[in-house]
């Protein structure tokens, strides 16, 4: 594990043209032949030798334009193939044969085999497990690929592009050949091959082109597929109409699969993905389940124009492609659902995901200066801080202009690998904006605070703002300087609307935004008759932590009264977590306190606004999670108090809302048939908050469990199940409950991920035993990620109280799974490790504790570089 450095980027030696391939699949092995038409790269010495990526290769026969290259002009080992003495000038074709084992690839990168199943895997540096290559995104080349397979076992084959041939072979084997007409880095390189279902349909591009489009499932399942086809031709209209991009194959083909590292894939014209992001019905997926599919399947087909066409120079760009993508799929669901609605769920992800990891070991800028394991990079803060910058640059430009730079963009960088660099230059161009400040978002990590204070004068009629910026954090590595800060705001008037002013002086003001460029600055707005509310912050327009001098009066008042919807959940959350931040206090120095009860009123009256969308109503209820309250007090935390906390605060809230909440469980009742669609998601995501606060309200278990049994879809069994086990894990209701869902669903896969990850969610230290006995349940195994994230992950991130036990037990266990997944699947055990990184925030025994375990970790001697990475890392 070396560091590469971004400052030592250079272009490759040598550019390859296109690649002719064919693929041989057998039973236990593969044979893999590929052609590669290259170049030396103009300028590079004519003596400068070829050096070929590999990873556990085995090479079985070298040509140089189709000659046989003798011993003495080459050297290869597993990883790398060193070809010396190749053409000064001019193109030579090299031919490359390996011999691959699919079914020894534990690690899921390159060719592996998923529930019989051959798939692919290539990003980041997987294609190097197929053949030796040059394995960097800045070569791009077209591909023509040949499959070949037994008919029986694979009579469905595929790969990257247009459909070009296919035919018999002897022996009861097939092929089929595919040609993937634009340039491109084989990171993007697929191949699919087995006994597969599909699901048909077909699109029509705005300019008229007829795409084939096709879902692949295992045996069965692809009636489970019809959501995601729809979501699909959804995002295909959505990215013309908002971006003007068009689909540019004949065909685009989507394949679920059981065994995936992470969620999905977008290689050209061919996505392969994790089976949870496609499969669904009403009996098996919750409504979350439906969201996260459409999010997931936009996301991977946005990445046909943004990763695939315009691809990123070198792995230091990858905000580049994900950044802007999960933008791109942000706005798309804001389009298809609420905007407000997903405004909160994109703020509440980025808190409990992207804020703990900058302002932890694990800190580093949206794009990264250095690593040695670039998997360990496919963080969110490249994903959603890096989505939070372009929506920066949009704030900044304003929507028309900001369109303008996308389609610069697209015009001139189509068919190349980008930097951000070039990017921002499209907006700079289009905007006619300088952003050369802006793009110390890019290179500097950590979360800014930005500190605001407010002061009426009420006889000079104005409002005066002292805005402040400061950054500590990566402060010695980074250097830091004030960076640009775009602040949506309003002054809200006594009656709810937005007042407007007369003057404003000071810093740069642009209709609703405050551009705040200096490390301190003021504001002044003049010719304000009566002091408004301070509304700041709107649509949370820039990715910091807010201290303002609002006070509880305020908030409560902004909650009730600021006409941006977003701040209003803002504010009455803010509330709601300063209460927490409290009681969690008390709790951990053992005094008794009492819920504020203007809080629950507070929430209680937004539960029962009936004129407010029942689903930014269920997001309004539900209270941060533990690790959420966690982050907040931010040092000596007691994961035990965050719980005792938090729970006094459910039960309070329960006690205040008893009427309110039980008449909204019948308000929000459905008998229609299942939809998954926004609105009927909303009410069920409302009625079942209303349930969790009866039920913890009440002490008492049965209302749940007469959910559980009534439940005609998972969202409102699962939900029950988890308000039964997480609030009453002894009573009989949640054992017997439990026991019948495992009845009910044993057969299906995806149901029993979530039957392991619940139960290693409850927040309780006795979970610890229960997830011990479920490491031997039959259905448990290591190699599945999708079963190990369940179980080993969830009760490593999902549950603070259990995993953070005060013994250290929590953390011991999953220290000897990690090294049992990581020698498996190293990016899945550097994924589960993850969970340590805010160890050093807890109080002094579980830091130690934990600090041992990690010790523990870089001691052992055959870590695989991922995983040492991390640890290495986390303890510095
Ligand atoms: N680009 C892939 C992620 C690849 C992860 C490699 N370790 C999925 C996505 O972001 O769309
Ligand atoms: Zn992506």
């Amino acid at each position: 594990g070396q560091i590469i450095r971004l400052e030592d980027y250079r272009p490759s030696d040598f550019v390859i043209h296109r690649v002719d391939m064919t693929v041989r699949l057998f039973e236990g092995f593969a044979e893999v032949s590929s052609k590669l038409t290259m170049e030396r790269r103009a300028g590079t010495s004519p003596s400068t030798a070829l050096v070929l990526d590999g990873d556990e290769l085995t090479l079985t026969a070298l040509a140089l334009n189709g000659t046989p290259l003798p011993a003495e002009r080459y050297a290869a080992k597993a990883d790398e193939l060193r070809i010396e003495e190749l053409p000064a000038a001019g193109p030579f074709e090299l031919t490359v044969e390996t011999r691959i084992a699919p079914e020894a690839n534990t690690k899921l990168m390159g060719l592996y085999r998923s529930n019989g199943i051959w798939c692919t895997q290539c990003e980041a540096e997987g294609f190097r497990r197929i053949t030796y290559y040059l394995d960097r995104p800045d070569v791009l080349a077209v591909f023509r690929v040949r499959v070949e397979a037994d008919r029986r076992a694979a009579p469905i084959l595929l790969s990257n592009g247009n459909p070009a041939e296919k035919g018999p072979l002897a022996e009861g084997r097939h092929f089929a050949v595919w040609d993937d007409p634009f340039p491109k880095p084989c990171y993007l390189f697929a191949l699919v091959a087995g006994d597969l279902d599909a699901l048909h349909d077909s699109f029509v591009t705005a300019s008229g082109r007829d795409v084939a489009l096709a879902i692949y499932t295992e045996k069965g399942l692809s009636p489970r597929a019809s959501y995601a086809m729809d979501a699909l031709k959804r995002s295909m209209t959505w990215d013309e109409r908002r971006f003007g991009r068009e689909y540019d194959l004949d065909v685009f083909s989507i394949v679920a699969i059981s065994d995936f590292n992470m969620g999905a894939m977008e290689n050209k014209g061919l996505n392969v993905f994790n089976h949870r992001y496609v499969l669904l019905d009403a009996d098996t997926a919750t409504d979350a389940d439906y969201a996260g599919v459409e999010t997931v399947i936009a996301h991977e087909y946005f990445h046909n124009w943004t990763g695939d066409r315009i691809t990123c120079r070198d792995w230091f760009q990858l905000c580049l492609k994900e950044g802007l993508t999960v933008f791109r799929d942000q706005e798309f669901s804001a389009d298809e659902r609420s905007r407000p609605v997903k405004r909160i769920a994109s703020v509440r992800t980025l808190k409990a995901h992207q804020y703990p990891e900058d302002q932890g070991p694990l800190q580093h800028s949206v794009r990264p200066h250095e690593y040695r394991e670039i998997n360990n990079f496919y963080t969110s803060t490249v994903y959603e801080k890096g989505a939070e910058l372009v929506r920066m640059i949009e704030t900044i430009l304003g929507r028309t202009r900001f369109r303008a730079g996308m389609d610069l963009y697209f015009e001139r960088h189509d068919g190349e690998a980008a930097t951000v660099e070039d990017f921002i230059r499209c907006f700079e161009e289009a905007g006619e904006v300088d952003l050369s400040q802006f793009m110390l978002w890019y290179d500097q990590a950590g979360t800014p605070t930005l500190t605001v204070e407010s002061a009426f004068d009420a006889k000079a009629a104005t409002l005066t703002l002292t805005l402040r910026q400061e950054l500590t954090r990566g402060a010695a590595k980074t250097g830091i300087e004030p960076m640009h800060i775009p602040i949506r705001f309003g002054l809200v008037g006594p009656n709810g609307e937005d007042m407007s002013f007369e003057t404003v002086s000071g810093a740069k003001v642009e209709g609703d935004v405050i551009h705040l460029t200096r490390r301190e600055e003021r504001v002044v707005f003049g010719g304000l008759g009566n002091r408004p509310l301070l509304s700041i912050l709107r649509d949370f327009s820039a990715p910091v932590t807010l201290i303002s001098d609002e006070t509880e009066q305020d908030r409560l008042a902004l909650a009730r009264l600021d006409p941006n919807p977003f701040n209003r959940w803002r504010a009455l959350s803010d509330s709601v977590s300063a209460e927490l931040k409290r009681a969690t206090e008390s709790a951990s120095s053992g005094s008794a306190s009492r819920i504020n009860p203007d809080i629950c009123e507070a929430l209680v009256s937004v539960a029962a606004d009936g004129r407010l969308d029942p689903e930014l109503r269920a997001q309004t209820l539900s209270l941060p999670g533990e690790s959420e309250i966690a982050r907040l007090i931010g040092e000596n935390i007691d994961p035990d108090a965050v719980h005792a906390a938090r729970n006094d605060m459910l039960r309070a809230v329960g006690e205040a809302g008893r009427e309110v909440f039980s008449a909204l469980r019948a308000e929000m009742a459905n008998d229609a048939p299942f939809s998954p669609a926004p609105e009927s998601a909303g009410r069920r995501a409302l009625a079942n908050a209303a349930l969790e606060y009866v039920a913890v309200g009440a002490k008492d278990p049965a209302i749940a469990a007469r959910q559980f049994a009534a439940a005609r879809n998972m969202t409102d069994r699962l939900s029950a199940l988890s308000v039964l086990i997480n609030h009453f894990p002894e009573a009989p209701a949640s054992v017997d409950a439990l026991a019948l869902f495992y009845e009910r669903h044993k057969g299906d896969t995806l149901v029993m991920d979530k039957w392991f990850a619940i139960q290693a969610a409850v927040p309780r230290p006795e979970t610890l035993e229960a997830v011990r006995q479920l490491e031997s349940h039959p259905l448990f195994t290591l190699t599945t990620p999708n079963r190990v994230r369940a179980l080993v992950g969830t009760f490593a991130s999902g549950n603070q109280v259990a995993f953070n036990r005060a013994d250290g037990d929590g953390y011991r266990w999953v220290g000897r799974k990690l090294l049992e997944i990581d020698r498996l699947n190293p990016q899945v055990a550097a994924r589960v490790a993850t969970a340590f990184r805010s160890w050093r925030s807890f109080e002094a025994k579980r830091r130690a504790a934990a600090q041992a375990t990690l010790e523990d970790l870089a001691n052992q001697p055959n870590l695989s570089v991922d995983l040492r990475d991390i640890v290495d890392r986390s303890l510095r």
